[in-house]
């Protein structure tokens, strides 16, 4: 028996966007936001005098002048700007312990947030408070805490800058470097492994390099759901004929096809643009083992070209220049063995050296990735590889050629940028401390894992939220569940309700914000916000819908709010800085040179691109050079006894831990998200069937009733959905380098369920 229904499981013939996403997109719409009001939120979504989309990190075309259509952006502005309110009534109906009982989708579906929220535990329900009340239960628990460091200030991606500066700065006051945040779980790849190799950790491409370029090697994220806005780019580089390699153990149609909803000719003939040029299905947690494969086909060839009488295929001039670690790379290249290349990459020498050879033919060339790279324990020395590889060539610091991590949450880098980092630098702490006359603590802080195990073991004993769902989020809720019901205090400032706000503590406050869509009015006026996107550029962004509730304050208000209350002594002129947002930019000015003129130069239609030094062939490192580094394959990623690696992945209709429903629509799966992907071979082997229910067991940890489904993905590597299968994951499986939770490649064994 234990045979599932297929139902909801196909395969999906189309290619992305197109007609599907048009009508999922009129769907949100209808479905959330009523019938023709707030369609205008739509059309000033990344517009110069609109709202920055909260969808994700991609960046908007400098000249921005018609709406770019975007099923992400337009199901995250729609779920933002949803009719449905839950406030004090609906909390009077459901009891704490009840709304537990509901999935992450009917948590969020049940509307925004109106009003500042308590918990009782006498009654179990949360009731409605005075703003007031609210930063003064904060600040009595915090101001009787003796150890600041035994505070946690999360931060989630969407903050605003402004939000997020004045963050840092109430933490920092306060006395701690305690920032988990998003970034953690997330790109903290890219931003501890690229400064060691090429001085910054940031990408280094822009949107124009990619008009130039002459190959693209793609490594690990899904644009086609994840960033819809870059298909559009890698459509145009499609066709003007220039190779774009795809490395991704899963087929992904993104990659594969596009039919661009702005196209009109596509969208009528029903015709698509091939994306990927070739599409290498990468075993789970092998690309280091192919990076290397690829820097191998490359030195070899390169010493065949150089033997023939030729110039080489490697920059020598720029490698004498810039950079300094070449023969150790060498040597370290030189001892792997192709054998082991292939065996955990699970591609072919020749399937290897063919991408090498388009790389080495390509003039210029940009490596994108995401969180296939990430997500792993060697992520950082992934990320460091694919800085080696473009070094070789010296792509670096000329048009057409870079690096480019595609972020994640809309300012997720922009909130690293302004102080929200739980590992500061002296300079920076310095002229902080300048700017406002505060003693900000020098001893590093916790990052989301430490912050967990922190809790966990009773070091912490209170967590405020600026956005986000951390609880879902991170691995391992066997233990981050019961490490938030320790706390004295659980702060969460938020749009929506989440499991994180339920997870109650001693004292729990729900605070809601102002969304991105929405106008935020202070006492000098009309406000706007600022963020950065994936390739360092700042502009201002506006909120043009009324607020859900007049009760609802903005993050910058609630910070300013919660600070006073928590720091009776404070020096910080809180009240002013909100009055007008121009002030405090003035203030991220002050304390980031890198801002100068920061006022002016936001209201230049389109913003500004901060400075990235290695964009210029400046390396700000230690030495001044870009280095090569080395790195051992991560041989044995499968554990005895669990011969897959589960790779966690995102549905096409989901936000990260926000459910809009339950499809996939690129991957054929619809209404419903227990499924494990499998490839038909190993099913095979496994004497299991397509639509067999299954058990996907991590040691003890069990991700029960699971319906297999044959899928195109590489042999050996398995996936299943992000959050469901983050109980699969213990807290101590993360990144030594950067604390990433290593969400995708986790060891398991796939049996019939009993
Ligand atoms: N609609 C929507 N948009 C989003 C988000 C969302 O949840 N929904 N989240 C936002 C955020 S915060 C982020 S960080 C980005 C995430 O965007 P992505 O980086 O695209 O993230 P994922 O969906 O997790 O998966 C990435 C891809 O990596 C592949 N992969 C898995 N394991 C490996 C591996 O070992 N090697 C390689 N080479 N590939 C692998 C998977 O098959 C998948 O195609 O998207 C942002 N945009
Ligand atoms: N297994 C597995 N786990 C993962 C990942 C994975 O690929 N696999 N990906 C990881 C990644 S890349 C990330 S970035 C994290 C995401 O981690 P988080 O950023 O913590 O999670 P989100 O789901 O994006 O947060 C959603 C909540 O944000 C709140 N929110 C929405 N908009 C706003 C706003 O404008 N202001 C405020 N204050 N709140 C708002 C809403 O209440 C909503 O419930 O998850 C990580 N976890
Ligand atoms: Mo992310």
């Amino acid at each position: 028996m234990s045979k599932n229904s297929l139902e909801g499981i196909r395969s999906y013939p189309g290619p992305a966007g197109g007609w599907g996403a048009l009508r999922a997109v009129a769907k949100a719409v209808r479905a959330e936001m009523g019938a023709s009001t707030n369609t205008r939120a739509l059309l000033s979504m990344n517009q110069p005098e609109g709202f920055d989309c909260p969808g994700c990190a991609w960046p908007d075309p400098k000249h921005t002048s018609s709406f770019e259509f975007c099923e992400n952006g337009a199901k995250a502005v729609t779920w933002e700007a949803t009719q449905k309110r839950v406030d004090p009534d609906f909390f009077a109906r459901h009891p704490v312990s009840e709304l537990w009982t509901w999935s992450d989708y009917a948590l969020e579906e049940a509307g925004r947030l109106t009003h500042p929220l308590r918990y009782d535990p006498a009654t179990d329900h949360f009731v409605p408070i005075e703003w007031e009340e609210a930063f003064e239960r904060t600040g009595a628990v915090l101001r009787a805490i003796d150890d600041p460091n035994e505070v946690e200030f999360y931060t989630s991606g969407r903050a605003s800058n402004e939000a997020a500066f004045l963050y840092q700065l109430f933490a920092r006051e306060f006395g701690t470097n305690n920032f988990p945040d998003c970034s953690n779980m997330c790109h903290e790849a890219t931003s501890v492994g690229l400064p060691k190799s090429i001085g910054v950790g940031k990408g280094t491409v822009t949107l124009e390099d990619f008009e130039e370029t002459d190959a693209v090697f793609s490594f690990g994220h899904n644009p086609g759901t994840n960033h819809p806005r870059m298909l559009g780019v890698l459509r145009e580089v499609s066709r003007r004929g220039v190779p774009i390699i795809a490395i991704n153990p899963m087929r992904e149609r993104g990659l594969e096809r596009f039919q661009d909803p702005q196209a009109p000719v596509e969208m009528a003939t029903l015709g698509a643009t091939p994306i990927s040029s070739a599409y290498h299905m990468v075993k789970v947690g092998g690309d280091l083992a192919l990076v290397k494969g690829i820097i191998k086909a490359l030195l070899a060839a390169d010493a065949a070209d150089v033997g023939a009488g030729g110039r080489g295929l490697i920059d020598r001039a720029f490698i004498q220049q810039h950079t300094t670690g070449f023969e150790a790379l060498c040597a370290d290249i030189e001892q792997v063995d192709w054998a082991t290349i292939c065996a955990l990459s699970g591609l072919a020498q020749g399937v290897i050296e063919s991408i090498a050879k388009v790389y080495w033919t390509a003039e210029r060339a940009i490596i994108c990735y995401g969180m296939g790279i990430t997500q792993h324990r060697h992520g950082t020395q992934t990320v460091q590889q694919l800085a080696n590889l473009l070094l070789l060539r010296g792509n670096f610091g000329r048009a057409g050629a870079g690096i480019c991590p595609v972020r994640g949450h809309s300012n997720v880098q922009g909130d690293r940028t302004v102080g929200i980092t739980e590992i500061p630098k002296e300079p920076f702490l310095a002229r902080l401390d300048r700017a406002f006359g505060i003693i900000s603590p020098r001893a590093h802080g916790h990052n989301a894992v430490e912050a967990i195990e922190a809790m966990r073991d009773g070091r912490s004993r209170a967590f405020i939220g600026l956005g986000g769902n951390l609880a879902v989020a991170i691995s391992d809720p066997q233990t981050t569940f019961a490490a938030f019901r320790k706390l004295d205090l659980n702060v969460q400032i938020v749009t929506k309700l989440n499991r994180t706000c339920l997870l109650t503590a001693k004292e729990s406050l729900i605070l809601p914000c102002l969304g991105r869509t929405e106008i935020d009015v202070q006492a000098s006026g009309l406000q706007a916000i600022t963020v950065e996107d994936s390739m360092s550029v700042v502009h201002a962004s506006r909120g043009m819908l009324q607020p859900v509730s007049d009760t609802l304050l903005s993050e910058p208000a609630i910070v300013a709010g919660l600070a006073k209350a928590s720091l009776p002594t404070t020096v910080v002129a809180w009240d002013d800085l909100v009055t007008d947002y121009d002030r405090i930019r003035d203030k991220i000015e002050e304390v980031f040179p890198d801002f100068f003129d920061f006022n002016e130069r936001v209201r230049v239609k389109g913003g500004f691109r901060l400075r990235v030094g290695a964009s210029q062939r400046q390396w700000d490192t230690p030495d001044g050079l870009a280095h090569f580094l080395v790195a051992d394959i991560p041989l044995g990623l499968e554990r005895e006894g669990h011969p897959f690696l589960l790779t966690t992945i995102r549905s096409h209709d989901q936000y990260n831990t926000t459910i809009y429903g339950l499809n996939d629509r690129y991957r054929g799966i619809t209404g419903r998200r227990d499924v494990i992907f499998l490839n038909g071979e190993d099913l095979n082997d496994l004497g299991l069937e397509h639509g067999d229910l299954v058990d996907v067991v991590a040691g003890d940890r069990i991700l029960a009733g699971q319906t297999a489904v044959a899928h195109m993905i590489s042999r050996g590597s398995v996936a299943a959905y992000y959050p469901e299968a983050n109980c699969l994951v213990p807290l101590e499986n993360h990144d030594r380098a950067s604390g990433t939770p290593a969400y995708k490649s986790i060891p398991v064994m796939i049996r019939r369920a009993v």
